[in-house]
């Protein structure tokens, strides 16, 4: 049947080399049935049929003498059967693959959570060719808490949604039914995802609505399709609930009424979503109401609502991105860079144990290139979230090719010296170092009801990225890249050479094109899209470059804003030097003369033109890098990707005169190589 959608990473119909598994493709053994176990058996039913056109058999309780197939079940099932079985480190979600005689291979875990997870990684080996025999591998999450955020709101729009419409929501009303979200399910559930927030965190006025029993009632639905994958629901709360669905006067988190309604209101939500996952709450951000309306801090406002969830098991996962949105330009002390530690470093270690700080990467709103947020490094006794965007807002918004995979991986393995070297941040987000558990990563989607899901169809190795990141940061971002074209485009060698190009080089050549040296924040206010350079100079959101005549960028060392000092010592006196400070950050930390010599010899003037210059010539080679795919992929994918990418093109010389023309008007210094720049 033609599906209205793309399978991305799970097409099942390609198969590097179908002899080898012709054994193990025969028997599906399992000893009970639930749904978790169902999807399981489902989805290795699917594969089995449409990777290689055959009908396994199902074969319950038993483990006859001399079969071949596969197994699945839980590591005590199995043991009462008399195999032999290890001992071994298996967490919780975690999952072992092993041939436990010949041509029986058993996928094994503690929960079932694991089994499907270890489901999905024994059809991912066989679709990629990988040999079975003797296999016993172990794999473990590293992270417990592994999230994608939905910025969808109920009308069916996507705040920041480059690839259609909400498949959740349309029209004020909660799609049900919809085989998409069982699909959505399954893609989330391969990579290892094990929780989704499913409204956008600005819950506004009839997204509140969502806490009453009618919606409780669709999202209980919802749950089940995700449950069976081994996903959680959360939603998105408005702090002032209270107010709206209670009609209490107050919604002060240490007020008694208040704090009986967000209970009640909790065993509302538990009796209709046993499995509920808990709430993500954006308080006293950008218009949001939170505590501080009533003169609370954020630890009170967290841990009133974490309260009510705790005898459920419910989370609080409570944003960091609290800065005053109504800043003056004019006033240069305050520093934006500096609000979310200003806000949250003081209530270190206040925090109940099932509440979780979710801190976006950087200290700004996850510009092109930004320092890693110094939260990380700063709370150490607190459960962390790392968020990332995986919606490109200011990175092209799928329309301009920018793979994040690297971007994200820097960021994890910066090691924050929190507790001497090795202090890395993703040691902080998988628990290990403060050894603290509901820790984790999130993503704010990119996925609407386009046909290939993301707009731009290479943009799907995004969410790939993410969700195998999240799993374990330590797997290296080539290996993430090279399975996801595999998985998604088949095993020809010149198109993985062609896509690994294109996916490994983009972002950097975004970043030359538009605001290179961690400059940001020249981007059409608003909509986030294309270049204006003084677009954000003089509004209230607390984001300035402040070029001038003589030189461009923020002092933010100790002798300026002094957001250095909110990162260790160990980083301070690196980024306080402009001369040890990281040129790709250079802009974010120093105001910096036009003249002023970079590493390579260059003026930051000439530099400047330089990669503009270069980051267009150098999406050409992506455009012919791509055109020598033609043939390789599927017509509708390459047109599409094509389109793409010389609208990329088009919209990247935009960027390189603007920004071009906007240096050299404010310098009046010309282009050494004498390129046109516009007067
Ligand atoms: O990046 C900004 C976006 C807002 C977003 C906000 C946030 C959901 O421009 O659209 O709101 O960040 O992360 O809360």
């Amino acid at each position: 049947m033609e599906e209205k959608y793309s399978m991305c990473w799970l097409q099942y119909n390609t198969l590097k080399d179908k002899e080898s598994y012709k054994d193990y493709i025969k028997n599906i053994i399992y000893f009970e049935e639930n749904d978790k176990i169902n999807a399981c058996i489902g989805e290795l039913k699917r594969f089995i049929k449409e990777g290689f056109n055959k009908t396994p058999k199902l074969i319950k309780y038993e483990l006859p003498q001399k079969v071949s197939g596969i197994i699945i079940g839980k590591i005590e099932q199995l043991k009462q059967l008399g195999l032999e079985i290890e001992k071994n480190n298996l967490k919780d979600e975690g999952f072992l693959i092993k041939e436990v005689d010949k041509n029986l291979i058993a996928v094994l875990a503690n929960s079932y959570n694991g089994l499907v997870y270890g489901t999905f990684e024994l059809i991912k080996l066989i679709r990629l060719g990988e040999k079975l025999n003797d296999i016993n591998i172990i794999k473990n999450p590293k992270a417990n808490l592994r999230i994608i955020n939905h910025w969808d709101n109920f009308d069916g729009t996507i705040e920041r949604g480059y690839a259609g419409k909400s498949i959740f929501y349309k029209d004020n009303k909660i799609l049900l039914n919809s085989k998409r979200i069982v699909d959505y399910a399954r893609l989330l559930s391969s990579i290892g995802i094990n929780s989704i927030v499913l409204n956008n965190v600005n819950v506004k006025k009839r997204e509140v609505e969502f806490l009453t029993e009618p919606y409780l009632k669709k999202f209980q639905k919802i749950a089940n399709i995700f449950g069976k994958y081994g996903i959680k629901i959360f939603l998105s709360i408005n702090f002032a609930s209270p107010i709206y669905l209670g009609k209490l006067p107050t919604a002060d988190p240490l007020d008694k009424d208040v704090c009986k309604w967000w209970e009640d209101k909790a065993k509302e939500i538990y009796d209709i979503i046993p499995n509920f996952g808990g709430f993500l709450v954006k308080a006293d951000s950008e218009f949001n109401p939170g505590p501080y309306v009533y003169n609370r801090s954020h630890a009170d406002g967290a841990n009133m609502l974490a309260k009510a969830l705790k005898h459920y098991g419910g989370l609080v996962i409570w944003r960091c991105f609290v800065y005053n949105c109504r800043q003056d330009w004019r006033d240069t002390k305050t520093d934006r860079a500096k609000a979310a530690y200003d806000n949250f470093k003081p209530f270190d270690g206040l925090f109940d144990d099932n509440v979780v700080l979710q801190i976006k990467l950087g200290p700004m709103d996850f510009q092109v290139r930004e320092p890693v947020s110094p939260l990380f490094g700063a709370l150490l006794k607190t459960n962390q979230i790392i968020e990332f965007q995986i919606t490109q807002e200011y990175t092209g918004q799928q329309i301009h090719l920018c793979y994040l995979g690297q971007l994200w991986k820097e960021a994890l393995d910066f090691d924050t010296y929190a507790q001497g070297e090795g202090s890395f941040v993703k040691r902080i987000v998988d628990g290990s170092l403060f050894n603290k558990t509901n820790c984790g990563l999130a993503g704010v989607s990119n996925i609407g009801d386009d046909f290939n899901w993301t707009g731009h169809d290479l943009a799907q190795a995004n969410l790939y990225t993410f969700g195998k990141l999240s799993w374990n940061p330590d797997e290296k971002i080539e290996d993430i890249v090279d399975e996801w074209i595999k998985l998604t485009f088949g095993h020809n060698k010149k198109v993985i050479e062609g896509i690994t190009y294109l996916l490994l080089n983009s972002h950097s050549i975004y970043e030359k094109y538009t605001t290179p040296l961690g400059l940001g924040w020249m981007i059409n206010p608003g909509h986030h899209y294309g270049p204006s350079p003084e677009g954000y100079e003089f509004s209230m959101w607390g984001t300035y470059h402040r070029a001038s005549t003589e030189a461009i960028g923020v002092d933010r060392t100790s002798k300026g804003t002094k957001y250095t000092s909110q990162y260790s010592k160990h980083w301070q006196e690196i980024y306080d030097d402009i001369n040890k400070c990281p040129e790709k950050l250079l802009l974010f930390f120093h105001r910096v003369n036009w003249n002023h010599k970079l590493k390579n010899g260059k003026t930051l003037i000439q530099y400047m033109y330089d990669t503009h210059f270069e980051g267009v010539e150098e999406v050409k080679v992506l455009i012919e890098k791509w055109t020598e795919l033609k043939d390789l992929v599927s017509n509708d994918v390459y047109d599409r990707v094509l389109d793409r990418l010389n609208k990329q093109y088009e919209h990247s010389k935009e960027w390189r005169d603007v920004i071009n023309t906007y240096f050299y008007r404010k310098t009046g210094i010309k282009d050494e190589q004498k390129r046109h720049i516009y007067e």
